[in-house]
């Protein structure tokens, strides 16, 4: 299917947080409730509209397991949003945001849009971060800010098509250079037929990787 423009994705985060699960459930509306521990890098990808135009995300979903972040650092490059997750259940993975986000400003381009996501929001009775501090720490770092809950599917479409808006709302502006490949936006109808095979299936699909 053609498109307007390709966004490229990166979701980033420590291990078991839900990245994989916000990934499922947005490109396939389904849950999958048992740990399936991310070996390096998978992607997925879906279509979505903003403005009546044809917008491809490509999504970069990475291992959070520390062992990993090697390759990780590899995907931040050429990436036009990311999506910087924690668990609400776990404070620990709230407290090593700062970490994600140095590397995240490190690795990437000085455009990319980042999308803070605190998720597991179904999981409220064991919470151990108020949305009161996710919103803070948003606000003190210049990002985007939103509670999902990859099970119930709650703001799942809004945290992915919000940052495609913003990443929108940059270009319009003027703000990120398109024909820059390195800031992770391609134009659909000026480069026909060069998008790999390999990345066009819908669905998030195992990659070997490196
Ligand atoms: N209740 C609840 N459980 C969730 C949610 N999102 C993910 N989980 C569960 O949390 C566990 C980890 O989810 P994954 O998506 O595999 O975590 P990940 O961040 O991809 O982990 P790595 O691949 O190791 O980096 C699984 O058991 C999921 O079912 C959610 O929104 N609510
Ligand atoms: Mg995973």
């Amino acid at each position: 299917m053609s498109y307007s423009y390709l966004f490229k994705y990166i979701i980033i985060g420590d291990t078991g947080v839900g990245k994989s699960c916000l990934l499922l459930q947005f490109t396939d509306k389904r849950f999958q409730p048992v740990h399936d521990l991310t070996i390096g890098v998978e992607f997925g990808a879906r279509m979505i509209t903003i403005d009546q135009k044809q917008i491809k995300l490509q999504i970069w979903d990475t291992a959070g397991q520390e062992s990993f972040r090697s390759i990780t650092r590899s995907y931040y490059r050429g990436a036009a949003g990311a999506l910087l997750v924690y668990d609400i259940t776990r404070r620990e993975t709230f407290e090593h945001l700062t970490t994600w986000l140095e590397d995240a400003r490190s690795y990437s381009s000085s455009h990319m849009t980042i999308m803070l996501i605190g998720n597991k929001s179904d999981l409220d009775t064991r919470r151990e971060v108020q949305h009161s501090e996710g919103e803070e720490f948003a606000r003190q770092h210049g990002l985007i800010f939103m509670e999902t809950s990859a099970k119930t599917a709650a703001n799942v479409e809004e945290a992915f098509i919000g940052t495609a808006r913003e990443i929108y709302e940059k270009i319009k502006a003027g703000t990120v250079d398109v024909t820059n490949e390195a800031n992770g936006i391609k134009l659909g109808a000026q480069q026909p037929g060069t998008f790999p095979n390999r990345l066009t299936p819908e669905g998030p699909k195992k990659e070997s990787c490196c």
